[in-house]
């Protein structure tokens, strides 16, 4: 029996299936649930249903929703039923990326994390790290069941795989290619490249004028500070932004949002294990996890006070510097104040 056939047979009982993903979805999270859903329905005739756990606030990720109608409900506003089955795509249980629900059974995980979860007890799992994206899995799934794409499933499985593999050097790897190979000629092009160029909004620019001049190279990492962070999911837009530049093999984004801490790494170092390396650092004061080259984490603030907020980023930067061996050096800005105050306009 196929991976596929197994997942479908063990759902025939359930009445409904309900997918759920980790805190902030991205479209490899959005994709996987809307390809799954559609595999579902089309093979097992059951209604589905999609959700959303935290807010989305990508602009990208939000033009994805919004231009592909995912609709998807926000995970506490679920009316549980008896006879629902959960599946989680895009991470796994106890990674703490979720604040997902045990109101019905979690039936199958299917991811492609490195960081490992607790899947003792879940029915189905398919976890493949090898994969750069759990769309890329979905997709298989879909191939496999010979079931026809929508051109929505298309473009969202597509996006999903995408966003995943972007960067340098990829994350992918030969299955990652045959199935956007596959999905390109049914996907929307103009509707992809509408998500790509998705209209930003002004915090972008503050976001990113705060990281310039909040950010400090230590030897090949430079880590950028950016307080109060308008959106969680900015820290890896910061990331992905200083992680092209030439004189550093790491980046880091530390941000407050809330009462939280985030945390995003960027490495352009194969074999970097960033996942690793930010679950070493962020270690007891929060979660953490990821892949070899992109990593994100959390930490609850136990007060917000500037001074607790101070020492823990002292704290941070010493197990940084520690975690990837730099001796404890002065930081050195990446636009020295002199510059940022002589380019001020009038
Ligand atoms: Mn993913």
């Amino acid at each position: 029996m196929r991976r596929s056939d197994r997942f479908l047979t063990g759902l025939q009982s359930a009445g409904r299936v309900v997918f759920v993903s980790h805190v902030q979805p991205d479209p490899d999270s959005l994709g996987s649930m809307l390809g799954l859903a559609h595999l579902v329905e089309t093979r097992l005739g059951k209604p589905t249903l999609i959700t959303r756990d935290g807010i989305i606030s990508r602009a990208e990720n939000r033009a994805m929703v919004e231009l592909l109608h995912l609709d998807p409900t926000p995970i506490e506003e679920v009316e549980w039923e008896p006879g629902d089955a959960v599946v989680m795509v895009d991470s796994q249980p106890n990674t703490g990326r979720h604040t997902c629900c045990n109101r019905a059974p979690l039936y199958a995980v299917i991811d492609h994390h490195e960081t490992p979860g607790d899947l003792d007890d879940v029915p189905f799992a398919d976890v493949r790290p090898s994969l750069g994206a759990t769309c890329t899995l979905v997709t298989k799934y879909l191939a496999e069941q010979d079931v026809p794409l929508t051109e929505k499933v298309a473009t969202a499985l597509l996006y999903g795989i995408e966003t995943e593999v972007t960067g340098f050097p990829r994350e992918a790897g030969p299955d990652d290619d045959k199935a956007l190979i596959l999905l390109y000629p049914q996907a929307d092009k103009d509707l992809l490249a509408q998500i790509r160029n998705a209209r930003l909004p002004h915090s972008h620019f503050e976001c990113l004028l705060q990281a310039l001049q909040s950010s400090f190279i230590y030897d090949r990492l430079i880590i950028s500070w950016v307080n109060p962070l308008p959106q969680p999911e900015q820290a890896a837009e910061v990331c992905d932004f200083m992680v092209r530049f030439d004189k550093v093999d790491w980046a880091v984004c530390v941000g407050v949002v809330n009462e939280s801490l985030i945390l995003s790494v960027r490495t352009c170092k194969e074999n970097g294990k960033a996942g690793d390396m930010l679950r070493k650092v962020v270690g007891e004061l929060g979660k953490a996890g990821g892949h070899d080259r992109r990593a994100g984490g959390c930490i609850p603030l136990t007060s917000c006070s500037l001074s607790a907020i101070e020492e823990l980023q002292a704290e941070l930067r010493r197990r940084f510097l520690k975690a990837l061996k730099i001796e404890d050096v002065r930081g050195q800005r990446l636009v020295p104040l002199r510059e940022m105050l002589q380019n001020l306009q009038p």
